[in-house]
């Protein structure tokens, strides 16, 4: 029998759009997986994940590290923007090109012109590992969109309106899949379901989050 995908399963190409503003580009990073978790391996050797206190005094169950000019951190003091990272005192890791450029031409393909991130924060789930419903508000400019990417074990996903208290609607976020959050969707609350235990060929019993961001 004739293997058409050598192997491979074809690339999935879908691009549906879940709420006004929200676009998910199913496996849009699968062919840049390798590129993206040897960045993060060599980010990491830099800048350790770190579970993070909030402003309340609890630990993060997500261990996040981060990349390019300025990078997120919380501690007792609050939630910020800091283009160095605390626990060195040294900048974070620069911005690796494959990732620039795949969250390039995620926006370009979701209508968002010359988009720029400064910032990329990187979060590693364990199984167990969950954020609760937030919304991101700490970057300096709303018009600007923020692109996820998801690699590894899958995870549900939450995602609701403007307000606090509206409806949450649920998606799988698989290995490869890219959202682009902008317009009306850019301060929509959101959060991950506690991550369920299993092991995935390319990252063992973890999931890995990139979103990418322009902060200052
Ligand atoms: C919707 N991360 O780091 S990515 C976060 O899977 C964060 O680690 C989750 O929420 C994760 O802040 C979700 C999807 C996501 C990211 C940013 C958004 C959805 C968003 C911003 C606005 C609306
Ligand atoms: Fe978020």
């Amino acid at each position: 029998m004739t293997d058409l995908f050598g192997g491979n399963e074809p690339r999935q190409s879908a691009h549906q759009t879940i709420a006004p503003g929200a676009m998910l580009l199913r496996g849009f990073a699968l062919d840049d997986q390798r590129a993206l978790l040897d960045g993060i391996d060599r980010i990491a050797t830099a800048a350790p994940f770190r579970r993070m206190q909030t402003p309340g005094g609890h630990v993060m169950s997500v261990a996040m590290t981060n990349c390019g000019g300025a990078g997120w951190v919380t501690d007792r003091r609050g939630y910020r923007y800091s283009p160095t990272d605390p626990e060195t005192g040294r900048p974070w890791p620069a911005m690796p090109d494959a990732f620039l450029t795949l969250a390039r031409a995620a926006t370009a393909l979701a209508g968002y012109a010359d988009f720029r991130p400064d910032a990329c924060l990187i979060n590693r789930y364990a199984p167990g590992a969950r954020m609760s419903l937030h919304q991101d508000r700490d970057e300096r400019d709303m018009t600007r969109p923020i692109v996820s990417v998801s690699l590894g074990l899958p995870a549900t996903f939450q995602f609701g309106g403007l307000k606090r208290g509206d409806p949450v609607a649920k998606y799988a976020l698989l290995h490869g899949d890219c959202v682009v959050w902008g317009g009306p969707s850019r301060l929509c609350w959101h959060g991950v379901l506690t991550l369920k235990d299993g092991d995935h060929p390319a990252t063992g019993r973890l999931r890995l989050n990139l979103t990418f961001r322009g902060a200052m």
